[in-house]
């Protein structure tokens, strides 16, 4: 039995953007369960609920150990009255009944299946369910009208639920050089979001491209598309144009956290290597990727903003508006008591600007 004075007491920031958050989760019991009542509250279109949870999750991700007793959580930001008793729940019982009973429900079952499939959101799952489709066989069966997207993603369904490996990573990214490098030399290719973080698989690898001269880069997407499909290396593109110039509710406030910039999101069939063959004897595997290019002028904002965590990202914007009265993209830094624009090359720059210690993307992972 441990009391009250033995338990050690955490001292932690309220936004996830001050806090060092490595991969060393030492509450992952904790997180798993609230990150499940988080992805549940997404798919359900209860976005603030699932805000709510992330931030739970993230400030138990930040604590140097194990919480064992739930007198050590007194005081601690981000941590709402259900989290609580989600926290309670597991530390008392090992689970948390709540998390049983939606990893059981039907609903949760089918729209973890249905948003599966790439170019499946919340909003199609839900439609489908209601219509009686709760599988991919129901889906097929079903005769339901889909979209080029949703049927290369339910074409390559396995592959793309597959974690993609930080070697495969790699070896995308020698490609994606291969064709920059191509048809624009002296490009530069970023890997940025969850493998900058140094996560050693992810769901897709994300780039961020540019040139090291101005407005080289435009029009560039096209051709590493057009290189890229032309070797046979995709299996499915969707390019979208860049929307930063003529967007009129102003470049640092866009409507989303999407940004404006040319982008490509993508499946790309990349070959095994020799020993990765599986019984099957298919020497490729569908992989998504994201492409995206930016001027030189906002590279330095594009990589912070494509490193991630979202919930990181998340943080970070809402620092600066309520604190600095400024306002942040993956575009632009606006300080809105200046009334002007604050120019940056560098990330470490753009933390100074805001006020905040510069945080590694190691340590981004909230
Ligand atoms: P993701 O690729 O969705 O996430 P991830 O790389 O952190 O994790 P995973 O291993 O599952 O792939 O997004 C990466 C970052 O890109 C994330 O911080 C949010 C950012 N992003 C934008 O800025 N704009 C967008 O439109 C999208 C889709 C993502
Ligand atoms: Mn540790
Ligand atoms: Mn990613
Ligand atoms: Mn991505």
């Amino acid at each position: 039995q441990i009391s009250e004075a033995e338990v050690a007491l955490f001292s932690v920031s309220s936004y996830a953007c001050q806090r060092r958050t490595t991969l060393d989760n030492h509450n992952s019991n904790l997180t798993d369960a609230l990150s499940l009542l988080a992805e549940n509250a997404e798919l359900s279109n209860e976005d603030g609920r699932g805000v709510a949870f992330r931030r739970a999750a993230a400030l138990l991700k930040a604590l140097p150990t194990q919480v064992i007793s739930m007198s050590q959580l007194r005081g601690l930001p981000c941590l709402g009255e259900h989290s609580l008793r989600v926290i309670k729940d597991v530390l008392e019982n090992g689970v948390s009944s709540e998390v049983e009973s939606t990893k059981q429900s039907k609903r949760y079952k089918a729209l973890k299946i249905l948003t599966g499939i790439f170019g499946v959101g919340a909003k199609t799952a839900d439609r489908w369910i209601r219509e009686g489709i709760y599988n991919l066989e129901q889906l097929r069966d079903s005769g339901q009208t889909l979209n080029r997207a949703q049927k290369a993603g339910l074409e390559h369904y396995d592959d793309l639920n597959e974690p993609v490996t930080k070697a495969e990573a790699d070896a995308i990214g020698e490609i994606v050089q291969k064709a920059v490098n191509s048809v624009l030399p002296g490009s530069e290719v970023a890997l940025t979001g969850g493998f900058r973080r140094g996560k050693l698989t992810g769901h897709d690898v994300d780039f961020l491209i540019t040139h090291p001269e101005e407005g080289k880069e435009v029009g560039l997407m096209p051709k590493v598309v057009a290189w890229l499909e032309s070797q046979g290396f995709l299996l499915y593109q969707k390019t979208t144009r860049n929307s930063y110039l003529e967007s009129k509710d102003g470049p640092a406030r866009p409507a989303s956290n999407m940004d404006r910039f040319e982008r490509c999101f993508s499946i790309f069939k990349l070959t095994k290597r020799k020993e990765q063959e599986t019984a099957s004897h298919k020497i490729w595997r569908a992989v998504r990727v994201d492409l995206v290019v930016s001027p030189i002028s906002q590279f330095a904002f594009a990589v912070l903003g494509w490193t991630g965590s979202k919930l990181f990202e998340r943080e970070l914007r809402r620092w600066a508006g309520h604190e600095k009265n400024m306002s942040l993209s993956s575009h632009a830094l606006f300080d809105n008591t200046q009334n002007k624009y604050l120019r940056a090359t560098s990330e470490e720059e753009i933390f100074a600007y805001l006020g905040l210690e510069y945080i590694p993307p190691s340590e981004r992972n909230a």
